[in-house]
């Protein structure tokens, strides 16, 4: 990263799952930003405006220069090669794809497992909040988040093995969520418990993904 360039700007609410992710690789890389809010109780992701911008209208986007950018994922993984931190996401294309696998499956999955548990069961939220679609979602992030349990056991203590990557950042907001999810009997995950205190070792992580939102 050029020493002149300037910050990225990164639009969305601090409290949105997926930009927390974005606010959380920047903090772990000294990386400076500008945040502007956009979202649920602040500029409308409709606006023409932002929609000009992401016509999915949802935050995160980012811009960087003349870039525009959508996908929280995908920006994490963009942040971290722009500042050449091979140790977050690797340049050894084996290794990427093992950090890519991970942020694939929760991107699909366990988000889709999190609509009904989470913002249906939990935040009511329409059109997730059916009976049939919580009581799925419930059932799917337990049969996911005991393969993150058994995966963690006998590969930690991260997600791709030793060492902390993008992946764990991803994983690290999904685990957080998974303390907070309630109405339903969930089984001990101890690996996952223990997993939560690691990141938890990490300020930006304390700031962004375990602070106190679900
Ligand atoms: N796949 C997208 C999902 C983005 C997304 O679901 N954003 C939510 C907030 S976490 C959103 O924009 N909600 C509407 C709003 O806040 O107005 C990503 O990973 O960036």
């Amino acid at each position: 990263m050029s020493a002149q360039s300037a910050p990225v700007r990164i639009l969305g609410r601090s409290n949105s799952f997926n930009v927390r992710k974005i606010l959380w690789v920047c903090d772990e890389m000294d990386m400076p930003y500008e945040r502007e809010d956009y979202g649920r109780g602040f500029r409308a992701c409709t606006d023409p405006e932002f929609l000009a911008l992401n016509p999915v209208a949802q935050v995160p986007v980012v811009l960087d220069g003349g870039a525009v950018m959508r996908e929280s994922n995908s920006i994490v993984r963009y942040l971290a090669s722009k500042a050449g931190r091979d140790d977050l996401y690797p340049a050894d294309l084996v290794k990427r794809q093992q950090v890519e696998q991970w942020m694939d499956w929760i991107a699909y999955d366990l988000t889709h497992a999190l609509r009904g548990a989470f913002l249906g069961g939990v935040l009511q939220e329409e059109p997730w909040n059916n009976d049939w679609f919580i009581n799925q979602g419930r059932k799917d992030l337990i049969h996911d988040m005991l393969i993150v349990e058994e995966h963690l056991a006998a590969n930690g203590p991260y997600i791709t093995g030793e060492t902390f990557t993008v992946a764990d950042i991803s994983m690290g907001l999904v685990v957080n969520r998974w303390f907070v999810v309630e109405g339903f009997e969930k089984p001990e995950t101890p690996a996952l418990a223990a997993y939560y205190e690691l990141l938890s070792q990490r300020p930006a992580y304390l700031a962004h993904g375990r602070n106190g939102l679900p």
